[in-house]
């Protein structure tokens, strides 16, 4: 009786054994695409549908494969950019950067960038952060000087700042070389265009976008140019007597004339840069008469007259990005050459 009663349960369970069987391989044949011809499974489509499959798995995965690997890359590679121009990474307090031993650019010298300042914030924000990354390309041993006007003196008196700039930043340091003498609205472009100083003075400000990259007239010495100490030296600074927009440059263009100093300039397709957009300053209605008398006026009024120029230097402090050096410059008259000297 168990027996036989074993026996039906068993025959049972092989039975719907078999119809699970049945069902699972009719549903994987219609899941992998087979068609059964009445009860005949075509093994060699199956095979052929799984191995389609196997293809289809592995394409997906190579393809989010490389894709992970190409957008690590590019992540990597955007961290280098920003590490390479990240202005703060390196530079010390004042300003200040220079190689390490093995890194230097094979020249010796010391660069002082001067930056005369006055009431341009945002400017001078973005012209620190394309600076600092720019001259570090250059491997260069430098300091940024930002020298700012302050005090009655409405115009702003660029010739006399840099003056000043030149004066205090080597009190800082008395081995600097080289001065670069810079518009805070000036970008350079080109890396080739290099920030040091050759046997001439250099204009290094060739072509700007705002003069669709040309150069206005030959003489052209504003914008940025570099000098060494010693020419500087020799050509008595700028005068301090331009203040306002305009001339300062064309005095000075004509002092290294006269002292034979022939002004080089790198090639213009190198000297290019971007100026940033502001108000015209006001003009200085007086450029033309002191232009006029730059000869009388040239081996006094400068360096050597700086101490009876009517300025104090209120304070020299190192910033995150900049050395500082504010400037209060007093209330200038008319200069009147026919009654009296300029100075
Ligand atoms: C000139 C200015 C320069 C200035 C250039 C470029 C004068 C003096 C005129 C006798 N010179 O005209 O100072 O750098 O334009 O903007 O204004």
């Amino acid at each position: 009786m168990f027996k036989a009663e074993h026996n039906q349960l068993e025959g049972q369970i092989s039975s719907s054994q078999l119809i699970i069987n049945k069902r699972i391989e009719v549903s994987s044949a219609f899941i992998l695409g087979t068609r059964r011809k009445g009860t005949f499974v075509n093994m060699r489509k199956r095979r052929l549908c799984r191995l389609i499959l196997l293809q289809v798995i592995c394409t997906i995965g190579l393809i989010t494969y490389l894709h992970l690997v190409d957008t690590s890359r590019e992540r990597e590679t955007l961290q280098n950019v920003l590490r390479d121009d990240n202005p703060y990474g390196n530079v010390r307090f004042g300003g200040k950067w220079s190689p390490s031993e093995e890194n230097r650019c094979g020249c010796s010298e010391k660069v002082a960038i001067l930056v005369p300042y006055r009431d341009r914030e945002e400017h001078l924000d973005i012209f620190l952060r394309h600076m600092h990354p720019f001259l570090q390309r250059h491997r260069l041993d430098y300091v940024i000087y930002v020298i700012e006007q302050h005090g009655e003196e409405r115009n702003f008196c660029k010739g006399l700042l840099y003056n000043v700039g030149f004066t205090e930043a080597l009190k800082d340091d008395p081995t600097y070389d080289c001065f670069i003498f810079h518009d805070v609205d000036l970008l350079p472009e080109d890396s080739r265009n290099l920030y040091t100083c050759s046997k001439s003075p250099c204009h290094l400000s060739v072509a700007i976008d705002k003069f669709d990259y040309n150069l206005p007239y030959n003489d052209l010495f504003g914008g940025v140019s570099a000098m060494k100490t010693s020419h500087y030296k020799l050509v008595n600074g700028y005068s301090n007597l331009f203040c306002g927009w305009g001339g300062e440059d064309d005095d000075i263009a004509r002092r290294l004339k006269r002292h034979m100093l022939k002004i080089s300039r790198p090639d213009k397709n190198v000297a290019r840069y971007k100026m940033l957009s502001h108000n015209q300053t006001e003009k200085n209605p007086q450029r033309f008469k002191l232009l006029g008398h730059w000869l009388s006026r040239a081996m006094k009024d400068g360096l050597k007259s700086l101490k009876t120029t009517g300025y104090n230097v209120t304070s020299t402090s190192q910033r995150e990005l900049y050395t500082h050096i504010l400037v209060n410059i007093t209330k200038r008259g008319v200069i009147d050459y026919h009654h009296k000297k300029a100075i």
